[in-house]
C-alpha cells in the first residue's frame, strides 16, 4: 500500500510482547519447577540453535529495572509478559512464595516505571511434571490449569488489568503433537486435535475462574480478560478448485474459526467438529463440555500476526507418516519472503483479518498483540559506530501500522499494537538465530542491550501516531 503518511488514533496504545519463558532466564532460581523447555533442553542441547537452551532468556531477571525503563524511553505504554506456571506454583499445586515475590516484584517495577502490564497464563510452557501426567491430553491438567489460573487471579488481582488465557493455543497442537518438531516429537492427528479441545476447556474454566474473582471482589473494576491467538484469513491459488475451497474452509475452521467463536459464542464450530468425526477424529467429549465452552467468552482478543496461511487441496487424504491431510501449503509465486525465518511478509493480511472479524464477529474488540521481523546475522548489520542498520524492520513496521490504520478507518475495533520482540529475547529452538528486537543484545558483551537504528523511528511513531 503505496501512502505518504498515515495517523493511528489518540487512543491507540503501543507497547512490548515478550513471555517469560523467553526472557527471565533462572531456571532452577527461586523454587522455579522443570517446564517442557528445560527438559528439552537438557535432554538434547544440540537441538537449540548454538546449543543455547531455555536456561537464560535474555537475562531480563537482573536487568528488570533498566529493561523496563528501556521500553519506557521509546513511548510505549504498555508490555505483555506470561507468568511461568512453573514458577508461580510448586509441585503441589500450591502458591510458591518466591515465584510470588519475584512476579509482584515486576508489576510494581512496571508500574513505578509507568508501563501498564498484560498478563498471560501460559506461553507453551507446560510444568514438566504436569506433562509426565498427560499434559493436555488429560482432565486432570487442564484442572489443574484452572486452578492455576485461579490463584494468578486471587494473588495479583490488584495490581494487573490486563489477563489473558492463553497465548497461540493453536501452536503445541502443531509443534508437539502433528509436525513433531517440539519436544516430545509427537506426530499424531487425532491427538493433536484433542490437545486443541483440551486446552479449550482450560481457556473456558480459567474465564471462569476469572468471573468468578471478579465477582468476589478480587480483581480491578477495570478489568478485563482475553485470548491470544495467531490469525490469518487462508488464502489460496487464484481460480481455486472446489477442493482448494474445502482445505481453506477446514484451515480456517481448525486455526481461526474455532478459537473466535470459543471466544465470542462459547461454542466450536460443528461444521469442524463434523468433518473430523467423518475422518474417524472424535474429541473426548464429555456430556458437562458444552456448558464449560460457553463459559469461554471473552472480553477483547490478541491477534498475532506474521505471516499469511497460504493453502490448497492436499495431493492425498493421509502423508506419509498416516497424517490426516486437510490442505496443504500453497506456495504464491509472487510472495515476499523473509528468508531469515522463512515466513511470507504480507501486511495486507492482517486488513483482511480486522474486515473479517469485523463483518463476521463485529463486537469483538481486539489489538495486535504480536507482529515482528526476525533477522538472521544482524552483528554483520552494525555501522563503524556499531549500530545494527535495521532499515528492512522499519519498513516492515510501517507497512503493518498502514494496513491497520486503513482498517480502523473502516470499522475494525483495533486498539493497540505490541511488537514482538522490542528487546531481542531467546527464541525457541531457533534461540537467538533470529533478532526481532528494536534494541540489540549482544551475547559477546554480557548480555548489554544498544538500540538499533529503528528505535528511533520506533519512538516517533509510538509518541506522535504518525507513521512516515
Ligand atoms: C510467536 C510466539 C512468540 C515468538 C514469535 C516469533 O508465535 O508467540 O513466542 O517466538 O512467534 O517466532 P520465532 O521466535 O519462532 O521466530
Amino acid at each position: 500500500m503505496a501512502q505518504e503518511s498515515c495517523r493511528l488514533p489518540d487512543d491507540f496504545f503501543f507497547g512490548a510482547a515478550m513471555s517469560g519463558p523467553q526472557t527471565e532466564g533462572r531456571w532452577r532460581d527461586g523454587g522455579k519447577l522443570e517446564n517442557l523447555w528445560d527438559t528439552w533442553s537438557n535432554l538434547n542441547i544440540t537441538d537449540f540453535h548454538n546449543r543455547v537452551g531455555s536456561y537464560a532468556g535474555n537475562d531480563f531477571s537482573s536487568r528488570r529495572h533498566e529493561d523496563l525503563e528501556l521500553l519506557k524511553s521509546l513511548g510505549l505504554t504498555s508490555m505483555r509478559t506470561s507468568i511461568q506456571w512453573s514458577r508461580l506454583l510448586d509441585a503441589d499445586g500450591n502458591v510458591n512464595p518466591e515465584g510470588a515475590k519475584y512476579y509482584h516484584e515486576l508489576f510494581a517495577d512496571a508500574r513505578e516505571v509507568g508501563l501498564e502490564v498484560f498478563v498471560n497464563l501460559y506461553h507453551f510452557d507446560m510444568p514438566t511434571h504436569l506433562f509426565r501426567r498427560g499434559g493436555w491430553e488429560s482432565r486432570e491438567v487442564v484442572e489443574a490449569y484452572a486452578h492455576y489460573a485461579t490463584l494468578a487471579f486471587r494473588t495479583f488481582g490488584k495490581e494487573i488489568r490486563h489477563w489473558f488465557t492463553f497465548n497461540e493455543p493453536i501452536v503445541e497442537p502443531e509443534q508437539r503433537y502433528t509436525n513433531g518438531e517440539w519436544y516430545p516429537f509427537i506426530r499424531n492427528y487425532a491427538r493433536a486435535r484433542a490437545v486443541q479441545y483440551n486446552i479449550s476447556l482450560a481457556h473456558a474454566l480459567a474465564v471462569r475462574e476469572y468471573r468468578a474473582a471478579k465477582e468476589e471482589g478480587c480483581l480491578l473494576d477495570d478489568s478485563r480478560i482475553g485470548l491470544i491467538n495467531c490469525f490469518t484469513p487462508p488464502y489460496t491459488r487464484e481460480n481455486p478448485s472446489d477442493a482448494d475451497l474445502e482445505a481453506v474452509r477446514m484451515t480456517d475452521g481448525v486455526c481461526n474459526r474455532w478459537w473466535l467463536d470459543l471466544v465470542t459464542r462459547g461454542e466450536l464450530p460443528q461444521d469442524v467438529i463434523s468433518t473430523l468425526a467423518s475422518r474417524g477424529i472424535e474429541l473426548p467429549r464429555r456430556p458437562e463440555d458444552d456448558l464449560i465452552l460457553s463459559d469461554g467468552k471473552v472480553d477483547w482478543l490478541g491477534c498475532n500476526y506474521y505471516h499469511p496461511e497460504r493453502v490448497q487441496a492436499p495431493a492425498a487424504d493421509v502423508d506419509e507418516n498416516g497424517i490426516p491431510q486437510f490442505a496443504q501449503p500453497y506456495v504464491w509465486p509472487e510472495a515476499e519472503m523473509n528468508k531469515s525465518r522463512g515466513w511470507e511478509i504480507y501486511p495486507q493480511g492482517l486488513y483482511d483479518f480486522a474486515m473479517k472479524t469485523r463483518d463476521e464477529y463485529p463486537d469483538l474488540e481486539w489489538f495486535v498483540s504480536e507482529n515482528g521481523m526476525g533477522i538472521e546475522r544482524e552483528d554483520l548489520r552494525k555501522d563503524e559506530s556499531g549500530v545494527i542498520q535495521d532499515d528492512y524492520r522499519v519498513d516492515f513496521v510501517r507497512r503493518h501500522l498502514e494496513w491497520i490504520a486503513r482498517a480502523i478507518q473502516d470499522g475494525a475495533k483495533c486498539r493497540g499494537y505490541h511488537y514482538w520482540a522490542v528487546i531481542d529475547n531467546w527464541s525457541w529452538a531457533n534461540a537467538f538465530k533470529n533478532r526481532y528486537g528494536f534494541v540489540e543484545v549482544d551475547l559477546e558483551d554480557g548480555y548489554n542491550r544498544r538500540p538499533k537504528k529503528s528505535a528511533a523511528w520506533l519512538k516517533k511513531v509510538a509518541t506522535t501516531h504518525v507513521v512516515d
